[in-house]
């Protein structure tokens, strides 16, 4: 589907409503039913066989979330889109359409804990196993892609380290093998960075960050080709049953009107913090996607818009001193997810990524001393103000 709205600060606000539909309402409205009743008994039958449009059930379908998934596929480029329950549902949805026992999934070298915990239960239930990559070149790529490969599955930025994957690149090498490539664009949302337009086949979103960017809704979404999707809106999406609720899409439809406003200032406040915390003695490495000095530079430039909300960094000290350093912050929360209006900071080793085995953490570049950032709306010198004197208060190694 091409968007009729050319600026995204448009799309965001109009795609696929139109209150002239909806008796002038300007608001989209929340229908909050399970069920539809049909006409007659001849209709609900040509509906369930497909010979006539409308809703039957909210599991199949529902006009609330009609709009959101309209909305995000044109955000994001894409022929259609479709919500779930979490971004997990929609992880696990998509996944499992696209696998069979027995399969290979190659990965990025660093995933979401929940989505390499799901890869896990995968092998150990189907066989169906999985690889991770730094994708730092095509023969990197080609190199780990089997005849079983059926596949290849891709944060970026990575959830924590931030770490980038051209991903026009992995496109190219996944249309010489035919293999659909997947991307978790979470971190970015389609203000940031489109794949659909690099090539990449399916999008997905867990919707809780900053597509609602409220912290009060737990969602997920994806986007993708018609053909793919219809197949997982029937199979995945209908028959597991992780859909979204259709006031938890009406507040993502609410929440996803002010996107480039929020992200604006999302990336405008970790600009300024990352300046800040990269020249304190007690910031031994950060990690941030717009840092012009980061060997992720180039991949920077070629597909993202701006830096983003997310900054991770590690600390002169020890896996105490980083929990310690939490504890010590005034008004920052102490809170996993992120996206929200207000400043949220884990750490990730003993907390997002705890499900991955210590090894695996260790190659992913998850070390105790890390500690990530979800950098708020509020001024960024408040914010700058409370991670200065709990740094400040970290002691000194000798
Ligand atoms: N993908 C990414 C990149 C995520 O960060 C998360 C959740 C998910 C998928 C799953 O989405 P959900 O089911 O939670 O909507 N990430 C979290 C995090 O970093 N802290 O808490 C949750």
């Amino acid at each position: 589907m091409s968007r009729k709205y050319r600026h995204i600060e448009t799309a965001v606000i109009h795609e696929g409503y139109d209150s002239k539909d909806m008796l002038g309402s300007l608001a989209t409205p929340l229908f909050q039913t399970s069920t539809y009743a049909f006409d007659s008994a001849e209709q609900g039958e040509r509906r369930f066989a497909g010979e006539e449009d409308g809703y039957i059930y909210s599991r199949l379908g529902n006009p609330t979330v009609a709009v959101l998934e309209e909305r995000i596929a044109a955000l994001e480029g894409g022929e259609r889109g479709l919500a779930f329950g979490s971004g997990m549902a929609a992880i696990s949805a998509v996944l499992i359409a696209l696998t069979k026992a027995n399969d290979h999934v190659l990965c990025s070298e660093g995933l979401y804990g929940c989505t390499f915990g799901l890869l896990s239960m995968m092998k150990e239930k189907y066989n169906i196993s999985s690889d991770f990559s730094a994708m730092e070149s095509k023969e990197e790529i080609r190199a780990l892609i089997r005849p079983e490969t059926t596949c290849i599955y891709v944060e970026t930025p990575i959830n924590p380290t931030m770490k980038l994957i051209d991903l026009e690149m992995v496109a190219a090498v996944a249309k010489e093998y035919q293999i659909p490539v997947v991307v978790d664009n979470t971190f970015s949302s389609p203000y940031l960075q489109r794949p659909l337009e690099l090539g990449c086949d399916v999008v997905i979103h867990s919707a809780t960050k900053y597509i609602g960017g409220h912290g009060d809704v737990i969602a997920g979404l994806v986007v993708g080709k018609k053909e793919f999707l219809d197949g997982v809106a029937m199979t995945t999406q209908k028959d597991i049953g992780g859909i979204i609720s259709p006031f938890d899409a009406w507040l993502l439809i609410r929440g996803l009107k002010t996107l480039p406003v929020r992200m604006d200032r999302h990336c405008d406040n970790a600009e300024k913090l990352f300046e800040r915390l990269r020249q304190h003695p007690k910031v031994a490495n950060i990690y941030f996607p717009g840092d012009v000095d980061s060997p992720d530079d180039a991949i920077y430039q070629k597909q993202m818009k701006r830096g983003g909300g997310m900054i991770s960094f590690e600390i002169d000290g020890t896996k105490e001193d980083a929990q310690e350093l939490m504890n010590t912050l005034k008004f920052v929360k102490i809170a996993v997810s992120l996206g929200d209006a207000e400043t949220l900071i884990e750490h990730p080793a003993t907390m997002t990524h705890a499900v991955v085995p210590e090894e695996a953490r260790g190659k992913m570049g998850i070390t105790d001393q890390l500690i990530r950032l979800s950098v708020g709306l509020e001024a960024w010198e408040d914010i700058w103000t409370d991670l200065e004197q709990a740094l400040n208060k970290l002691k000194v190694h000798v």
